[in-house]
């Protein structure tokens, strides 16, 4: 896979993704990732990459021109499937990573400021945010959609039983995990996984799941309770 990434921060972006799993995945060749700093495709001499809203109102407005240059230098960018990390945009998922990493080339551009030229959408493909809340710009927003997605390519997690058992492929929270000691500071490990009893443990375990997910993601829960229905 190959990703591109328009951005006003580099150094925002690049760190990051030498580390960990995403960076051994870069080691690897597993992924390609660049980062492109679009200021420097600004076609005036200050190199100027936002204005004032046309309308009024506050902050500024990132302009077409640098973004649509910079798009077009990427070779390849045809082809590639092109997002916009944006407040505005729809829900980003687990489902979506899982679409994503069966893709060859991304182009993510970071938005920043109050907004971006409207314009630019015609060059993109989709719009994505990763949550409701708002950040100051969509580098870490970049950051998460690559980690979530390199980490699904095949060969990247070496134990391949573990991406299966994530938490929202199942549409479950995960049950809780322990390691030693057996005792710390007067809390044990629940018994059940000291049994060696696999199916006592495998069922600890998925109730442990029902109940977590029930107490903190109501909407996950109904959803599975929903699904488990309708299989009979
Ligand atoms: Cl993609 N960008 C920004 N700036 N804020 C966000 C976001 C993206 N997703 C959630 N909040």
């Amino acid at each position: 896979m190959r990703i591109d990434v328009l951005t006003l921060f580099p150094e925002m972006v690049e760190p990051v993704l030498g580390q960990s799993i995403v960076g051994r995945a870069i080691e690897e060749g597993q992924v390609e990732v660049r980062v492109v700093d679009f200021r420097e495709y600004s076609p005036d001499k200050h190199k100027k990459v936002d204005d004032m809203p046309f309308g009024g109102g506050p902050g500024m407005v990132l302009r077409v021109e640098p973004i649509v240059r910079a798009l077009r230098a990427i070779e390849g960018y045809e082809t590639a499937r092109k997002i916009i990390l944006t407040p505005q945009g729809s829900p980003y998922t687990q489902s979506t990573a899982r679409t994503l990493s069966g893709e060859k080339h991304l182009v993510l551009l970071c938005g920043h400021y109050e907004g971006i030229d409207e314009r630019v959408s015609d060059y993109f493909d989709e719009e994505v945010s990763i949550g409701d809340y708002v950040l100051t710009g969509g580098e870490i927003a970049a950051l998460a959609l690559i980690d979530s997605t390199v980490r699904l390519l095949p060969g990247v997690l070496h134990n391949a039983a573990s991406s299966d058992e994530d938490t929202f492929s199942a549409g479950l929270l995960e049950y809780p995990q322990y390691t030693r000691p057996r005792v710390f500071e007067g809390k044990s490990v629940p018994e059940v996984l000291l049994s060696g009893h696999h199916e006592a443990i495998r069922a600890w375990r998925e109730l442990e799941m029902l109940k977590r997910t029930k107490a903190r993601r109501k909407d996950l829960f109904d959803r599975h309770v929903e699904k488990r229905k309708k299989k009979g």
